[in-house]
């Protein structure tokens, strides 16, 4: 007999460890369990999501003949752990071979190591195929290289793939990436396409409940909860994504408005995440699209850059550079992340939009991440591995190998320029191009001193100034190190001194 471990993000049914195995000579296992609902404080949705999704992963492969032997997180003796699991698991079932497809997180791989040391079984760990690119090909790819620059491991998947190419070697169009056709701000009045939101099932409310009770004070709202639980209604978001929301994807990628917290984007991370989704098999979707003549190439390219480019990438290197990775602080940044990061409640209102729709939907979209609630952690010099922990509370999409080196490195810099080549600071007037929001501010964007100018303006200045040593050689940072340096001694005094006094109100 074997007994297949399935984790909560391996909801698939062509799991590596599932191939070959009959079901008259496999017993399948999943856990609900503590160590894992609790490591980080996890938004409620995202808890409701990830054990709604199990449950009903379970549920159909029963109703496919095969054996599950599912622990609910209540059930009295569970242990809590993987590894407890897997010991209870093997004194309710005789078997000569444990198969796992290898986590995603470098915590889970730390205890599954133990696993051949620990239990008088087999214990067979498979590579997870799921991802196009394998951890020996990022690292193949990497070494010797003096910079790992995305654009081009992207190029080399596109190639792989063959995605979106004009012959064996070539970009359809002529340009492997139309980034610079993505970027127009959204119009309040324009046509806003809704996302397909799905109404709790029996099983589902069940998981609301026990959510309800037992992590009431865990952040975010329990409700409207809407997210797909499972494949086929994670396939009707793919549907609805392509039919309504890819031909304009790619022109407003960038943009954020008042009240709309989906605009023109996919929002199937989670799913994608837990492996409802393939994503190959969704860029080969949306790439027809483009070859029936329904949607641009600017979307097309734009969608498959950011799933076999920096989906991909930023796995490779989180695995790459674990488990140091966490640790990294390149900016000696050290301040704690305010409290209105988890009630929304500030006055500026960028921020009480992104962090308020994260809190009613765990979702946000890069921009808002990237932008906003990561800009502005940015700037006040908050300690990256509070960011860190708060992004993988808050968002149901949010596991350590995509959400770290999104946060810790692209947005906080924390690695000093591994994966982007300049911090992502920007003051007020970025937010303000892309965005209606300062429309209802009660800060002034164009005001850089004095009680009503925007904080960014001039935390912007702040940032430059005090991480000088650190980013002065950084040559896409000569510019504005340059205006800085022209500004009249007694105007920087003055942002300085506005800045400082924000930093402390806080
Ligand atoms: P769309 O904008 O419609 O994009 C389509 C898909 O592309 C996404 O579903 C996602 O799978 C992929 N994608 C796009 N950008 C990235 C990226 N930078 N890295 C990896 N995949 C990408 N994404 C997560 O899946 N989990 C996270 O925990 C996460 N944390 C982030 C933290 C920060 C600070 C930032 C700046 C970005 C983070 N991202 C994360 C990337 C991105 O914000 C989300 O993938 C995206 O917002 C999900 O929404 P969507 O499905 O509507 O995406
Ligand atoms: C994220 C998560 C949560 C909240 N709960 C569970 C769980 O109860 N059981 C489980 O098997 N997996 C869960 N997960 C997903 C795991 O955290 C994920 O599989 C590991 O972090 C490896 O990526
Ligand atoms: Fe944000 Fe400043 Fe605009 Fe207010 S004025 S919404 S704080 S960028």
């Amino acid at each position: 007999m074997k007994l297949v471990y399935i984790l909560g993000d391996q909801l698939t049914r062509t799991l590596a460890s599932l191939r070959g195995c009959r079901k008259d000579d496999t017993i399948i296992l999943m856990a609900e369990l503590d160590e894992e609902t609790t490591y980080v404080g996890h938004h409620k949705q995202k808890l409701i999501f990830i054990l709604s999704a199990m449950r009903h992963f379970a549920e159909e492969l029963r109703a496919d003949g095969w054996s599950v032997d599912y622990v609910d997180l209540e059930a009295p003796e569970n242990s809590g752990t993987f590894s407890g699991e897997l010991a209870r698991a093997l004194e309710r079932h005789r078997v000569d071979e444990v198969r796992v497809v290898k986590p995603g997180e470098w915590r889970v791989q730390a205890a599954m190591d133990e696993w051949p040391g620990k239990f008088d079984v087999c214990i067979r760990f498979f590579d997870d195929d799921r991802f196009i690119c394998s951890l020996a090909e990022f690292n193949d790819w990497a070494e010797g290289r003096s910079a790992l620059t995305m654009e081009y491991f992207y190029r080399q998947m596109r190639r792989k793939t063959g995605l979106l190419l004009d012959g064996e070697a070539e970009p359809l169009g002529g340009r492997w990436n139309y980034d610079k056709d993505n970027r127009k701000p959204a119009k309040p009045d324009m046509f806003m396409p809704q996302a397909l939101r799905f109404a709790p099932d029996d099983a589902t409310k069940a998981v609301m409940t026990m959510v309800a009770r037992r992590f009431p004070d865990n952040v975010g709202k329990l409700e409207p909860f809407g997210f797909a639980v499972t494949r086929a209604d994670a396939e009707k978001v793919v549907d609805h994504f392509i039919t309504h929301v890819l031909p304009r994807f790619g022109d407003f990628q960038d943009a954020m408005l008042t009240g709309e917290a989906f605009l023109y984007h996919a929002v199937i991370s989670p799913y994608l995440n837990i492996g409802l989704l393939d994503p190959l098999d969704l860029c080969r979707r949306v790439e027809a699209e483009y070859e029936a003549g329904r949607a641009p190439l600017n979307a097309v390219e734009g969608f498959v850059r950011q799933i076999i480019g920096w989906r991909e990438f930023v796995r490779g290197i989180y695995w790459r550079e674990m488990p140091d990775y966490v640790t990294r602080n390149f900016l000696a940044a050290d301040r704690p992340l305010p409290p209105f990061y988890w009630t929304g409640e500030t006055e500026m209102h960028c921020l009480a939009e992104a962090i308020g729709q994260t809190l009613d939907h765990a979702y946000a979209h890069h921009i808002q991440r990237l932008m906003v609630t990561g800009n502005f952690a940015l700037l006040i010099g908050a300690d990256p591995r509070q960011v860190h922990e708060w992004y993988l509370e808050v968002y149901a999409d949010a596991y350590e190998w995509v959400e770290l080196p999104n946060t810790l490195g692209m947005s906080q810099f924390g690695d000093g320029g591994l994966l982007g080549t300049k911090p992502y600071a920007a003051s007020g007037a970025y937010i303000d191009r892309m965005s209606d929001y300062c429309t209802s501010c009660r800060y002034d964007v164009t005001e850089k001193t004095g009680e009503n100018a925007c904080p960014f303006n001039t935390l912007y200045w702040h940032f430059l100034d005090r991480n000088r040593q650190k980013l002065k050689g950084n040559r896409r940072l000569a510019m504005p190190y340059a205006t800085w340096d022209k500004m009249e001694p007694s105007r920087r005094r003055q942002y300085l001194e506005r800045a400082e006094s924000f930093l402390e109100s806080l």
